[in-house]
């Protein structure tokens, strides 16, 4: 009980970590001894103080500590700011550079290049056949048209934890903010799809692919500012299994991820009970973001799952649905009226789309340059 304490702030994590003096060591002779200096370090006496410090602190005094490292890093930095501000992060789902710019707009936080929005708009189930490259291709078509962050729907990795290596490696040098890999097994099915008997990756696996995807972008990069969510599909494969969703996501967390998703199909409150149970022990047990998608149970409100202890939330394939369903319509009107103009209640003005794509940057670059 009297031995020192080290407290540790670590990097994109609102987290203090209790070392003893012994491991603090053996740390600090690591590799990872360039993150410790970054973040700084604090000798505490005893184990009560370490204790009183923590419950004194909470959010306010990491914020400090934070603002060292978190600078240049707007997705750790949107977090964080969320979070002092009680303010959950909301994440919108896009599939091209118009929705990703409609979503910004609009008042999204940041945006999920999604999986399912991409599979969609490509006429393709989401179960991965369309490849990382592709899938890298479409998303870096959007980053530099927004200036939130961009967070990608990686599936899981695109394979094992060497094509995952791959994987985050090609989303970093795309300058993303981070990824995010889920436990189903290559090939994916979406979670919403009926199918046949769902299976996991092994949980040793699937920590294997986030220190791999962890230590090669620390490797990389040096101060470790690319996010790493890890998801687990749990409750989509068996709802009532509760212990293993919690100790997935705690194996997660403790192999390095940044973030961590919890998914659930749930489409009632009887079954909601399993999701709220397993995000009750994990806010207890981790200090990680916490990340959901609220699709099916889209009537919680965002105060709730505030309250819940989520912070931020990923408004997943509105954007994809919403098209379609105007899409259907319109299609309809005009094909089935007597003239074009049977859709005109239907459609934005021409101007509009020429202030999205910005044609007077266009007319500004002509007179300039195209002599
Ligand atoms: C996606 O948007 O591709 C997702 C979220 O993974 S969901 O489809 O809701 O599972
Ligand atoms: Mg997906």
């Amino acid at each position: 009980m009297n031995e020192n304490y080290f407290i540790l702030v670590k990097q994109n994590m609102l987290e203090m970590i209790k070392y003893s003096k012994s491991e603090f060591n053996k740390f600090k002779s690591t590799k990872n001894s360039i993150y410790l200096q970054q973040a700084g370090e604090k000798l505490f006496n005893s184990i009560e103080n370490y204790i009183a410090l923590i419950n004194k602190m909470r959010i306010e005094s990491f914020y400090e500590a934070k603002q060292l490292v978190i600078k240049d890093k707007p997705l750790q930095k949107l977090l964080f700011d969320n979070k002092v501000n009680k303010k959950l992060t909301l994440i919108v789902g896009c599939h091209n550079a118009l929705s990703a710019f409609l979503a910004q707009e609009a008042g999204a936080h940041a945006l999920w290049a999604s999986g399912y929005e991409f599979s969609a708009s490509m006429r393709l189930p989401d179960a991965n056949i369309l490849t990382m490259s592709e899938c890298l291709s479409i998303s870096r078509s959007f980053t530099d048209r927004v200036t939130i962050p961009t967070i990608a729907d990686c599936d899981n990795g695109f394979g094992n934890a060497i094509n995952s290596i791959r994987t985050a490696v090609e989303y970093q040098r795309a300058e993303f903010s981070g990824i995010c890999i889920e436990d189903n097994v290559f090939p994916k099915r979406c979670s919403f799809y009926e199918s046949k008997e769902r299976h996991l990756e092994n949980i040793d696996t699937f920590v294997g692919k986030i220190k791999a995807v962890k230590d090669v972008i620390r490797e990389r990069q040096h101060d470790n500012n690319f996010f790493l969510i890890a998801r687990t599909e749990t409750l989509i494969v068996d709802n009532n299994n509760i212990n293993e969703a919690i100790d997935r996501l705690l194996a997660y967390d403790k192999a390095g991820a940044d973030g961590l998703l919890l998914h659930t199909k749930a489409k009632n409150n009887k079954d909601l009970e399993s999701f709220f149970a397993v995000a009750n022990e994990i806010k207890k047990e981790s200090k990680k973001y916490l990340f959901c998608v609220p699709t099916t149970y889209n009537w919680v409100t965002y105060e709730q799952l505030y309250g819940l202890g989520f912070d931020a939330i990923i408004l997943a394939n509105y954007g994809i649905r919403s098209c379609v369903k105007a899409m259907q319509d319109t299609f309809s009107k005009i094909l089935n009226g007597e003239s074009l103009s049977k859709g005109n209640d239907n459609v934005v003005p021409m101007k509009e789309i020429f202030r999205i794509v910005s044609t007077e940057d266009l007319r500004e670059n002509e007179s300039r340059y195209v002599l």
